[in-house]
C-alpha cells in the first residue's frame, strides 16, 4: 500500500507561535519519515497581527474558505498588543464548523504539578475539557455607543448567543467523549444561578441529553466558580468536563497550570462531522514577553501535533468521534501519535525541559531531542 498523503496548512501566527510551529513541523516530518506509512505535506500562510495592522486583515478575502482544501490546519498562536484574535481564530472555527474544542490535560512524565496531591499521584489529574467553540460569549454580538471608549457615558454590550442546536450537539459530543474514557464521568459547568437565560438552557438540555446516557456515563453539574475550587481540591473526582466558550477557555488555562505548565497543553478544534478540516493548536498564546528568544516550550505544540495525527487516522470516518483507530487506507497513524507522546515523555524525564518546567533547555534542544527519540 503506498503511503497516503495528508495536506496540512500551517498558520504560525504571532510571537512564539512561529517558533513552536517550526518545531512541530520538524517533529512531524521526522515522525512520518520514521513510520513511512503516511506522508505529510505542509503549506504555510502568514496570517499574523503584523499583517493585520498593515493591511487590515489576517486572512485575505477568501482565505478562510481556501482552508477547506486541506486535510488539517496546524495553528501556532495569535495575539499582539493592539490587535484582536477575534478577527483571526474565530472566523476559522465558525466557517469550518469546528464546534468542539477538545483540551486534554494530564501530568506528563517529567512534569510536576503544583498541587501536592497530584505531585504525589499524577494519575489523579486526567481530564478532558470539552469547550463549546462556536457560540456563547464569543459570538461577537454587541456594540459600543458612542463608538469611543473615552466618553463619560459610553455603554458597551457583549451579547452571548446560545442556541438549542449548538448546545445539544456539544452535549452529545461531550457524552460520547466521556463514554470512551476510562472513568466514564461527565461534569457540566454553567453559572445558571446568576445568568438566567443561556445558562438555564444549557442546564435543561444537559439533563435531556443525559437521559440517553443513563447507566453508561455518570454525570453531574457544577457552577463555574465552585468548579475552580473542585479542580484544585478534588482533582480525582473529575474526568470529562463540558463548558461554554468562555468558561472552558478559563478552566482549561487553570487545568494546564495545575498539570505543570500552560506550555504543555494541547487543543483540537474539531468538526466532528468531518466535512471540513479540523484545526490543532497549543492552548497558550503568542507570549510577546518571550517571543524570539528561542525558549518557548514546544511540548504543547507537539502534543497538539499528536492529536492531529490521531484525528487524521480516523479520516475515512472509520473511527469513533475521538478518532482512536486507524481507518482503512491509513497505516499505523495511531501508533505514530503514541510514539510522539512517548518521545515527549522520555525527553522530559531525561531532563531536557524548558524553563517553565524547571529546566534550562531551549526550544531547539527539546525539538532535536524529541526527533532523536522518535528515531530510536
Ligand atoms: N494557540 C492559542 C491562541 O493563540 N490563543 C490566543 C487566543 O486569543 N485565543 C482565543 C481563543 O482560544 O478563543
Amino acid at each position: 500500500m503506498s503511503p497516503r498523503t495528508f495536506n496540512i496548512v500551517c498558520i504560525p501566527g504571532d510571537g512564539i507561535g512561529v517558533d513552536i510551529t517550526d518545531a512541530a513541523v520538524q517533529v512531524l516530518t521526522k515522525l512520518s519519515a520514521t513510520f513511512g506509512t503516511f506522508t505529510l505535506k505542509f503549506d504555510t500562510v502568514d496570517w499574523s497581527s503584523k499583517n493585520y495592522k498593515q493591511r487590515g486583515y489576517y486572512a485575505p478575502p477568501g482565505g478562510v474558505d481556501g482552508l477547506k482544501k486541506y486535510d488539517a490546519i496546524y495553528f501556532g498562536a495569535v495575539g499582539w498588543p493592539g490587535s484582536s484574535s477575534r478577527h483571526m481564530i474565530l472566523p476559522i472555527r465558525t466557517t469550518l464548523n469546528q464546534y468542539a474544542n477538545v483540551r486534554p490535560t494530564r501530568i506528563l512524565p517529567g512534569t510536576v504539578s503544583p498541587l501536592s496531591a497530584c505531585a504525589a499521584d499524577p494519575s489523579l489529574l486526567d481530564w478532558v475539557i470539552v469547550r463549546e467553540n462556536s457560540e456563547g460569549e464569543y459570538s461577537g454580538h454587541g456594540g459600543t455607543t458612542p463608538s469611543t471608549a473615552h466618553a463619560a457615558h459610553t455603554v458597551a454590550t457583549e451579547v452571548s448567543i446560545f442556541t438549542r442546536t449548538g448546545i445539544e450537539r456539544i452535549m452529545r459530543f461531550a457524552f460520547e467523549t466521556a463514554l470512551h474514557r476510562p472513568r466514564r464521568r461527565l461534569t457540566m459547568v454553567t453559572k445558571s444561578n446568576a445568568q438566567r437565560h443561556g445558562m438555564v438552557l444549557w442546564d435543561a438540555i444537559f439533563y435531556e441529553v443525559a437521559r440517553e446516557y443513563d447507566g453508561r456515563v455518570a454525570y453531574d453539574k457544577m457552577l463555574v466558580d465552585a468548579m475552580t475550587v473542585r479542580m484544585v481540591n478534588r482533582p480525582g473526582s473529575l474526568d470529562t468536563i463540558v463548558a461554554t466558550n468562555l468558561h472552558a477557555d478559563i478552566l482549561s488555562d487553570l487545568a494546564a497550570a495545575l498539570s505543570g505548565s500552560i506550555g504543555i497543553a494541547p487543543s483540537s478544534n474539531l468538526d466532528p462531522t468531518r466535512q471540513f478540516p479540523s484545526m490543532f493548536e497549543p492552548i497558550h498564546g503568542s507570549a510577546p514577553d518571550i517571543a524570539g528568544q528561542g525558549i518557548a516550550n514546544p511540548v504543547g505544540a507537539f502534543w497538539s501535533a499528536a492529536e492531529m495525527i490521531r484525528w487524521l487516522a480516523g479520516s475515512d470516518g472509520a473511527s469513533n468521534v475521538v478518532g482512536l483507530v486507524d481507518g482503512p487506507g491509513v497505516g499505523n497513524m495511531v501508533g505514530a501519535a503514541d510514539c510522539l507522546m512517548k518521545a515527549i515523555a522520555n525527553v522530559a524525564e531525561n531532563g531536557v525541559k524548558t524553563r517553565d518546567l524547571g529546566g534550562k533547555s531551549t526550544t531547539k534542544e527539546v525539538t532535536d531531542a524529541v526527533c532523536e527519540e522518535i528515531g530510536r
